[in-house]
This record gives C-alpha cells, structure tokens and sequence, in this order.
C-alpha cells in the first residue's frame, strides 16, 4: 500500500483495492446540498496509476470468484443485505445529508438497496443452464453460464446507493469481480456499502472501488484493456462515449440513460389520481430521476381541471432541508444542477412558455441548492424543453385534442424509458401498453418507482444493451458455453 496516499484518516471516502483502503492523489469535499456549511468529508480521488492496482487486483480476484459455490455467493450477498438493512435509518440519514433526496426517500433507498443484496443472494443458487440432446447420437450439448471477469460499474449521484447495488450484487452472484466508480458528487452512500461489501467475507480483489471524475478515473476504466464489460448509468451524452471506446475495444456494455418520459392523462382519469401520479413523478426526489414525468400529456376535456388541480397541490409542497421532518421536496444536489435547471426554464419562458406555477427562489433558512417546483403550459412537443431532459422539478403540460394525439405525442422522443397513463378505460390501458414506445410503462401509477425485482431499462435512446435488474440482469453479468459430450 501507497503509505503516502494514505496520510489523512478523516477522509469520507477512500479507494479500496485487493483488499486495502488507501488515500487518492487528490481530494474533494463532499458538501451537503441542504446546506452548505456542512461538509461531509474530503473525498480521496484515485489517479491513473490506481485503476491499473485496481484492475489487476480485480484480475486476480475475478480467477478465485470464477470458482466460488453458489452456497458462497447467497452467503456473502445475504448477509450484505442483512447489515444494509439493519442500518437502514442511519445510511439513509447519510444518503439524505449527501444527495438531498428526503429522509423517508433516503431510508426507502437503503431498503432498496438491502433488498437487492438478498434477492441476488437467491438467485445465484437458481442460476441454472441447459441441456439437450445432440443432433448426433449419443451425444449431449450442454449449456452453461460463466462470469464475464472484471465489470467496471460506473454509477450516477441520484441513486447513490441503490444503483450501486443493483449492479454490484448481481454482478458478484453470477461470479464477476468488480470495480465500482461512484459519482464523485454524492460518493459516501458507495463508500458506506463498500465498507460492508470488505467485510463481507469475500476475498481480496473481488469488488474494488474507486472516487473519481469520469472523464479520469472513469474513462481510464471504460478504455482499459484488463476490464471486461462496462455497466453504467448517467447522461446521454457520456453513455455515447463509453459506447464508442467498447464498441472499438470489443466490451461488453450495458447503459441506462435519460429519459423524457410522458404521463397520458385522458379525460376519463380519476382526477385526484393522475394529480398525484404527475405530483409524485414529476417533483419528488426534485425531479432528479430518471424515470421522472416531464411531460404531462393532458386531453382537452380534462385539462384545465387538471392544471388548476396540478397547481393547488403544489403550492402545498414542503421545499426543506432533506433531513428535516414534513420536507416533501429537498434541495437540487449541486450549483450544476441548480445552473441547467434555471438554464432551461429560462429559455423556455423565452420561447413562449407559460409559468402555470413556480419562479422564485423559495425561503429556506439554510444556504442550499433549493429550487422552486415548475409546472409549464402552453409549450410545443418539439420544443427543446420537451425534447431534453432537465433533471430538476420542472414539467410542461402538453394539451392534446384526443387518445391517438396523445399516444402520439408521447411517442414522438428520441427517448423512450418509462410512459404512464391515468385513464379509467381498461381497453386505452391496454392499448396504451401495446403501442407506447417504452420499456416500462405505468398504468395509474407514477411513471418513477420501481420494483427490485423486475427488469429495469428503457427502449430507443433511453438504454442499450441488455436490462438490468430482475433475473434478466444474468445476461449481462455472464456469457454462454456450450459443451459437447461424445459418450
Ligand atoms: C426509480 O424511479 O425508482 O437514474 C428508479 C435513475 C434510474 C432509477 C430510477 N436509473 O433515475
């Protein structure tokens, strides 16, 4: 271990490679978004020189995992999950503080988190191949599972624990060895589970982590010849990159990107129903998911019961410091962020949008990142406000004369994560879920929230590669032999 990059302990996040934490050759500080003289710790940012220790670390660790038991694999992933979930309150506390999501929407992610550590637990003893008989007599084919080897993990700041997770886990169930890069933005959450992962039992090299910027320590990962296959979830533009260098490395690569997801609302819709959806989907977690509504597609018949409802019940939303009791909105989680989302509205009240609710800066007793929740009208689909995504708690209601517009103008994206509908007709849900262009599509509920246990990724622009979570999450994490035996 590099003794100098190890002199300062008060560090919130530091490397762990083969086994060993160590320092960075570099820091930053990891600043509370709620408030902003509170500083959660430095952070230890890993060089060049570290993602090579860290991928021959994981080299060697991806040979001894190849050949663990399944029993080995439930045991170490269940008891990560035991401890994540035993220390729900206290690492959702730290997930608020860092990232700015509200208390209960910290602890309902940490719990998510736990949760994904067990089912993964479960599902590397079902891990399971096949066999058939040869076209030639006597002979049987069979098809087996093997790990990928080293997977570089590369993680965004909005889910700062469960993402982590919910590539980490199965990644170790079926096998692989991993080097997770947490966004440098919200780094503690990643740092936490890390400390539970290097007690888990697992042998050295198996899961490493790195801090870093992605354009450093991200792209050096992404590029290095020692990593295997790259999972990541983040921007659109970043995604493209990553797609390019494995694309001409030949790596297996999974990518979840944005989305501009719409939510229908058809005139037959339950009203106080779809206010909640749009409420829930378009502004908690500040509008800093990727499965968030920013499109409200609304008919005529409904529409001004729905805006005039829409706005009623967000001036009754509680924008606070995330850990404090009745917050329902935090802050957004960095001056970058704060900057794109009054970059954005700007430019669309230049071009013509109507402010239905929001503007000023709300009156908060702490200095953070804290914004107001924007409803807009009289916006076009093919504006820019409603062709990229803004990552902040702003949505535009689009008016649309019937059904077929409106599937049409959800569909009109170069994304396609996540659509919902809020109707009371069995036959529109139905059709809705056949002909909307998503991958995963929300009847009367929220377009954000998900299951754990489901497949989780988008279609169009939105995601490549193959799905993450749920039992599909094997495709990625493994790649198929298949064996000939002659008696
Ligand atoms: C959710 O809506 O529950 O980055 C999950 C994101 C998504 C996760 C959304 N990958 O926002």
């Amino acid at each position: 271990m590099n003794k100098t990059r190890d002199k300062n302990s008060n560090f919130c996040c530091r490397n762990f490679i083969g086994g060993e934490w160590q320092g960075g050759s570099s820091e930053i500080l990891n600043v509370n978004p709620s408030d902003l003289s509170d500083i959660i710790g430095p952070v230890a940012l890993a060089d060049r020189a570290m993602v090579d220790e860290a991928v021959a670390a994981a080299s060697h660790g991806a040979e001894v995992w190849a050949t663990s038991t399944p029993q080995q694999r439930f045991d170490v992933l269940d008891g990560i999950g035991t401890e994540i979930l035993s220390r729900r309150e206290e690492l959702g506390k730290l997930l608020s503080r860092e990232e700015g999501k509200t208390l209960p929407e910290g602890i309902g992610e940490v719990t998510r988190a736990g949760n994904i550590f067990k089912f993964y637990a479960g599902e590397a003893l079902r891990s399971e191949g096949g066999r058939l008989d040869s076209l030639r007599p006597g002979v049987e084919v069979d098809i087996r599972r093997e790990p990928e080897g080293v997977i570089a993990l590369i993680t965004p700041w909005n889910f700062p624990i469960a993402i982590p997770a919910w590539k980490t886990a199965p990644a170790l169930a079926y096998g692989n060895a991993v080097i997770l890069k947490p966004s440098e933005i919200a780094p503690a959450s990643a740092n936490a589970l890390a400390e539970i992962i290097a007690r888990s039992g697992l042998p050295e090299g198996v899961f490493n982590l790195l801090h870093g910027r992605g354009d450093d320590v991200g792209a050096a990962l992404v590029a290095h010849s020692g990593v295997n296959a790259v999972s990541f979830t983040g921007s659109q533009k970043i995604g493209r990159k990553i797609a390019a260098v494995c694309g001409r490395e030949m790596k297996k690569v999974q990518l979840e990107m944005g989305g501009k997801n719409p939510l229908v609302v058809l005139d037959d819709a339950d009203i106080d129903r779809a206010v909640s959806c749009a409420i829930d989907g378009a502004f908690f977690s500040a509008g800093q998911r990727c499965t968030a509504s920013s499109r409200l597609i609304v008919t005529e018949g409904i529409y001004g019961k729905f805006v005039s409802a829409t706005t009623e019940a967000m001036g009754k939303i509680r924008i606070g410091h995330a850990l404090e009791a009745g917050t329902q909105i935090g802050p957004l989680s960095s001056q970058m962020q704060m900057d794109k989302f009054n970059g954005y509205l700007g430019r669309a009240r230049e071009e013509g949008a109507k402010l239905a609710f929001g503007g000023p800066e709300p009156a908060i007793s702490y200095k953070g990142y804290y914004v107001t929740p924007v409803l807009l009208t009289d916006t076009d689909n093919d504006s820019r406000i409603n062709r990229e995504e803004v990552f902040g708690p702003l949505a535009s209601v689009i008016r649309v004369a019937d059904y077929e517009t409106a599937l049409q103008t959800a569909n009109d994206s170069l994304y396609g994560l996540c659509a919902g509908i809020c109707t009371a007709s069995l036959a529109r849900a139905a059709d809705f879920k056949n002909r909307v262009q998503a991958g995963m599509v929300m009847v009367n509920l929220p377009t954000a929230g998900v299951d754990y246990h489901v497949p989780f990724g988008g279609s169009k622009e939105s995601s490549f590669g193959s799905r993450e979570q749920g039992r599909p999450a094997i495709e990625f994490y493994t790649k198929l032999k298949t064996a000939y035996t002659a008696p």
